[in-house]
């Protein structure tokens, strides 16, 4: 993929490291964080190596995106596909929250990074749904950086949850049929204190959103990188930043 070099050069000879700064910032970033697989296979690693690098990657770009002033970070840790995958490598995925937190947690803290998650959690073995909920609860108060990871998550089971929500509440005459529309369905779903996203990343090549935040990516731009994530660094996400405020933004309209 064409990638402009950062920082480039613009009149004589000062350097800028573009003109994004700190204005027109995505409030809210989705990112598929595919490749990981393939960065081991690649290293002739096992796949488990990329899964950990890809998790140490995760806590890299919370730093620069929090340093971007970016509200809400959501990334796709794991889908409700991914359980097809053989049991071991399902199994090392779910050491990876703990392992997220014994590492991290700390310095998260220190940042002021609040830790969520949308998906069916409930679902997963005990010691990662309770590592999950102490991160959570560990950082409820912060306001800084919205950590919100996807994990057992899937766009249309979400939208099929959010329907049986809603007739459940037409059928307790708690909500009339005529009441039904688009801003009070985005309530229904998992991320209805959120904003969209407002620019999704997806790395390693892959030219698909896979079941991510569907309905919520509506009028998202896209941004796709051949980078695979363990190598997708602070350059490539500013790189990222930047193309977004490139882009004229119209939500459908003119
Ligand atoms: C593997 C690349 C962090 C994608 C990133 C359970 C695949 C590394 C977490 C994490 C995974 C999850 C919940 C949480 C805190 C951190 C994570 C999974 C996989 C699947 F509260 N990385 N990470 N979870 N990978």
């Amino acid at each position: 993929m064409f990638l402009m070099k950062l920082p480039f050069r613009k009149k004589k000879d000062t350097i800028v490291e573009n003109e994004m700064e700190l204005h027109n910032i995505p409030r809210h970033i989705g990112i598929i964080m595919d490749g990981n697989g393939r960065w081991a296979k690649k290293k002739g690693l096992p796949r488990v190596a990329g899964h950990k690098e890809g998790m140490d990657n995760v806590k890299r770009i919370v730093r620069v995106a929090n340093s971007y002033h970016v509200e809400i970070l959501t990334l796709y840790a794991f889908s409700t596909e991914n359980w097809k995958r053989p049991s071991a490598e399902v199994e090392y995925l779910m050491r990876l929250p703990s392992d997220f937190f014994h590492y991290y947690l700390p310095e998260l803290i220190e940042e002021n990074v609040q830790i969520r998650t949308i998906g069916n959690i409930e679902k997963l073995p005990k010691h990662t749904y309770q590592a999950i909920r102490k991160a959570k609860e560990a950082t409820k108060k912060n306001n800084g950086l919205i950590l919100n990871i996807a994990i057992n998550y899937g766009g249309r089971n979400e939208i099929i949850e959010a329907v049986k929500a809603i007739s459940e509440d037409v059928l307790k005459n708690n909500l009339s049929i005529d009441d039904i529309n688009e801003s009070m369905f985005g309530n229904y779903l998992s991320t209805s204190n959120l904003v969209d996203p407002d620019l999704l990343i997806r790395t390693s090549g892959e030219l698909r959103l896979s079941n991510y935040l569907l309905w919520q990516s509506a009028y998202s731009e896209l941004w796709f990188t051949d980078t695979l994530w363990p190598d997708f660094g602070a350059e490539e996400f500013k790189q990222a930043l930047y193309d977004y405020q490139q882009r004229k933004r119209r939500f459908g309209g003119l």
